[in-house]
Formats: C-alpha cells, sequence, structure tokens
C-alpha cells in the first residue's frame, strides 16, 4: 500500500515537472495598444498575407499591423473604445470590419482594405454591452449581430 502511494506521488511529481519545464508556449511578448485594452481579435485587415490585431481599448481601437514574422508594428489608434471587439465582413466587401461593443451600444468600423477603417454607424443596444458577435444567423447571405448586455 505505502509503496504504490510513493509510485503514485512519483508519478504527480513527474507530471507537475513535465508541465513546469515543458510549457506548451514559449515566454510572452508584451506589445502596447492604447489605454486600458480590453478585448482582441486578429484578421489579415491590410491583405499581406499575415494576421494583424484590432484591441478595443477603453478610449480607442488599436491595430497593431504584423511584420510578417508574429512581431507587431506600433499601434495605430482610432475611433472610440469598447469592452468587446469582433471582426467579421459587415458590407460583404470581402475584407473583414469591425464591431465594438461598449457605451450605449455598437459602433461599425468599416475596412478600406488597406487596415485603415471608416466609422460606418453606431446602434443602440440595451443597457451595458460587454460582448459582440457575428455570424450570419438568418441564412440570407450577410453577417448579423448580437449583442450581450
Ligand atoms: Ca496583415
Ligand atoms: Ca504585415
Ligand atoms: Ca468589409
Ligand atoms: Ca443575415
Amino acid at each position: 500500500m505505502r509503496k504504490s502511494l510513493i509510485i503514485i506521488a512519483e508519478i504527480l511529481l513527474i507530471t507537475i515537472n513535465a508541465f513546469a519545464f515543458d510549457p506548451l508556449f514559449d515566454g510572452r511578448i508584451d506589445y502596447r495598444a492604447a489605454y486600458d485594452p480590453r478585448s482582441v481579435c486578429a484578421y489579415d485587415f491590410d491583405s499581406d498575407g499575415d494576421k494583424d490585431l484590432a484591441v478595443a481599448n477603453s478610449d480607442s481601437i488599436s491595430i497593431l499591423m504584423n511584420d510578417g514574422d508574429g512581431t507587431f508594428q506600433p499601434p495605430i489608434n482610432f475611433g472610440n473604445g469598447g469592452l468587446s471587439i469582433f471582426t467579421v465582413d459587415l458590407d460583404g466587401d470581402g475584407d473583414h470590419d469591425l464591431a465594438v461593443a461598449g457605451g450605449v451600444g455598437v459602433s461599425i468600423y468599416l475596412n478600406n482594405g488597406n487596415g485603415t477603417f471608416q466609422t460606418a454607424g453606431n446602434y443602440a443596444t440595451g443597457n451595458s454591452p460587454r460582448c459582440v458577435f457575428s455570424t450570419d444567423f438568418d441564412g440570407d447571405g450577410d453577417n448579423d449581430l448580437t449583442v450581450a448586455n
């Protein structure tokens, strides 16, 4: 009995050590966005073949362009902030746009195709929108929005 307990303890120790010394990820790399970042999504916003980052901060949106090797350029900040950001093609032109939930609704920013965006409208939601998601819910070919309040 005692021997089997020791073996179990040793197996647990080996398992813990395997997690301690063989992590799934390399060490982290930090990038600055803007004030109080809250939500992030990724898409090839500038259509150059690598995935870029869009961050919803409390005061703005940040786009960080991928240099092609998984490192990112300094942020380009624009628009208003929010709690949640989602990227999907909202105007049917083939590039992904941004939906940002926060404040009293959801704001839409349309991609110009090169990673710059134009404000396309603000839509009221219920109180305190906290999360936005989009897909073609009704199957008519365009993407719709849902917001959790
Ligand atoms: Ca890109
Ligand atoms: Ca790039
Ligand atoms: Ca689009
Ligand atoms: Ca639809």
